[in-house]
This record gives C-alpha cells, structure tokens and sequence, in this order.
C-alpha cells in the first residue's frame, strides 16, 4: 500500500521538474520569442515560459547561441517579426551576447535574463547583458530563475495594455500571490 502510495507520488510529480517541456499552447500564436544560449539554461529559462503560459501569451521557445549558432540566430531574428513576435526574452550565461546582438538585430523590445552557469555565478552575465553602449538597448533583469520569472510577468504586462485577457491573468496572478502570503511565520 505504501510502495503503491510513493509510486503514485513519482508519477506525479514527473513531468513537473525542471526538465519539463512546455505546453504547446496549440491554436496560440506566439507574440514573445524566448532565446537561450544553450539547452542547460532551460532549467532557468522555463520560470518565464511557465509564467507566460499562465497569462495566456503564446511563446515560440529556441535554443540559439550568438557565439556558437550566429547564422540560427540571426535568421530567426530577422523573420521574427512578421511572424508576430512582438518582443523577445534572451537568456545567457557567461561573456552573455545573446540579448545584446538580438538587440542590434531587430528594433523589438529584448529583455536579458543573466544566467548564473559560470564560474561567477552570473555576475560576468549581468555585467555583459545590462553595460550595453548607447544606442541598443536591453532591459535587464535579475540573475537566474527569478529573472526568467520576472521577465515574463514583465513582458506579460508590456502586452496588457492592449489585451484585457492578459491583463485579467495578471491581476488574479496578484490576487493569488498576495493570498499566499501568510501573516504570521508560524
Ligand atoms: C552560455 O554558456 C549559455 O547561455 C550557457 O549559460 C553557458 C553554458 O553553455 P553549455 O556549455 O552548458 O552549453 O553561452
């Protein structure tokens, strides 16, 4: 009985860790791209895919390097928009270009997640994703998981302005998180 309880408990949680594929959001068109340098950044990267899947906002999710699939990257940039993309969210790690270059590739709105993969835990990352020179800009969120999560309630809220459906989904998104909060800590 117990073996057949814990075996039920496996099941259920498989399909929720950190290697989970993302919904396909079938019939959803997707309007924010969601670039990462590498397929070990997913564990991270999938905070903003979660999010946007929960407000209702379609993705389009790719691995794609600016230093080790330049041609992937820029093809995909540059047909971006007229297949409806509206803005971009780019994770990376290490010397991180991958926001920067989409950036100079397209005039979409680009947000950074700096990973936290290397040595430096992120820092080089942040440092290389928000120092951009004049001219180009990424907006650039915190280091890691949190930053993949706010960076798609973010971009969730650029695109509220004009779709009440998502703006709905991120007042409840509030409701629910402020009720979650207990008063006390015991
Ligand atoms: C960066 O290098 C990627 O964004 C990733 O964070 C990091 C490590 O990539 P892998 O060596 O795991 O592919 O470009």
């Amino acid at each position: 009985m117990a073996a057949r309880k814990a075996a039920g408990r496996r099941k259920q949680t498989i399909g929720k860790g950190p290697k989970r594929a993302p919904k396909k959001s079938p019939g959803k068109k997707a309007r924010v791209a969601v670039l990462m340098g590498s397929k070990s950044d997913w564990p991270s990267m999938q905070a903003a895919v979660d999010v946007l899947e929960e407000m209702g906002v379609g993705c389009d999710v790719r691995v794609i390097s600016a230093h080790r699939t330049p041609a992937r990257h820029s093809a995909f940039v540059e047909a971006a928009e007229a297949r409806g993309i509206e803005l971009f969210i780019c994770g990376a790690g290490f010397a991180a270009h991958l926001a920067g270059v989409t950036a100079a590739l397209t005039p979409l709105p680009v947000l950074g997640v700096p990973l936290d993969s290397s040595a430096l835990d992120g820092l080089d990352a942040l440092l290389a994703t928000v120092q951009m020179p004049g001219g180009i800009p990424v907006a650039t969120f915190g280091i890691g998981k949190s930053g993949a999560k706010n960076a798609g309630l973010f971009a969730s809220a650029m695109l509220a302005g004009s779709d009440a459906k998502i703006r709905r989904a991120l007042d409840a998104y509030r409701k629910k998180q402020t009720a979650a909060v207990p008063e006390r800590p015991f």
